[in-house]
C-alpha cells in the first residue's frame, strides 16, 4: 500500500534547503505519494502572493492535511506555517514526524515540549533519508 504523505518544509520561512526538500521528497516517492510535492520545486517564487492566492493554498493544503496518512516535516529552518501545520495534524490526529539539524538549530520548546510529536535529529542527508525509509517502512506495517 503506497501511504499519502504531507511533507512539510519552510517557503516563506527560508529557502536555503529547498533543493534537500525537492531530493527527500524524490525519494519518497520511490515507494509512496507525496501530496506537497512543489515544497521542493526551485524554479516558484515565493513571492506568489496575493489574498486570493494565499487563500486557495490554505483551503488546498489543509486539505491534503485531512486526507494525509501522516505528517513529515523538516524544521531546520523555522517556518510559521510548518508550525501551523503541524498543530492541524495533531489536531486530526496525523502522526506527525519532525527532522531537524540539531547542530544548526534550537527548535520551539511549542514542538520539543509536545509529546505528540515524534522527533529526531539527523546530520547529513544519508541518514535522513534512511531514517525517513525506515519510518516509512514501519508505518505500512
Ligand atoms: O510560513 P511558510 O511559508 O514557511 O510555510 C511553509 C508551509 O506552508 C509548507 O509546509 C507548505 O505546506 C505551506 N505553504 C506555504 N506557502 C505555500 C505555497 N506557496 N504553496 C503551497 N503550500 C504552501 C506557493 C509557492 C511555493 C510553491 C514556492
Amino acid at each position: 500500500m503506497k501511504l499519502k504523505v504531507y511533507f512539510a518544509g519552510s517557503i516563506r520561512g527560508g529557502r536555503k534547503d529547498a533543493s534537500l526538500y525537492h531530493d527527500l521528497i524524490e525519494e519518497i516517492k520511490k515507494t509512496d505519494i507525496v501530496l506537497t510535492e512543489h515544497i521542493g520545486d526551485l524554479s516558484r517564487s515565493t513571492l506568489e502572493q496575493g489574498r486570493d492566492k494565499d487563500s486557495e493554498i490554505y483551503f488546498q493544503d489543509t486539505n491534503w492535511l485531512k486526507e494525509c496518512d501522516l505528517l513529515i516535516a523538516e524544521c531546520t529552518n523555522p517556518s510559521l506555517g510548518v508550525g501551523y501545520e503541524l498543530a492541524y495534524a495533531e489536531r486530526f490526529e496525523k502522526p506527525a514526524y519532525i527532522f531537524y539539524r540539531n547542530k544548526e538549530t534550537q527548535l520551539s520548546a511549542m514542538l520539543t515540549g509536545d509529546p505528540y510529536f515524534h522527533i529526531d535529529t539527523y546530520e547529513t542527508k544519508e541518514e535522513l533519508f534512511q531514517k525517513v525509509h525506515e519510518l516509512l517502512e514501519r508505518t505500512r506495517l
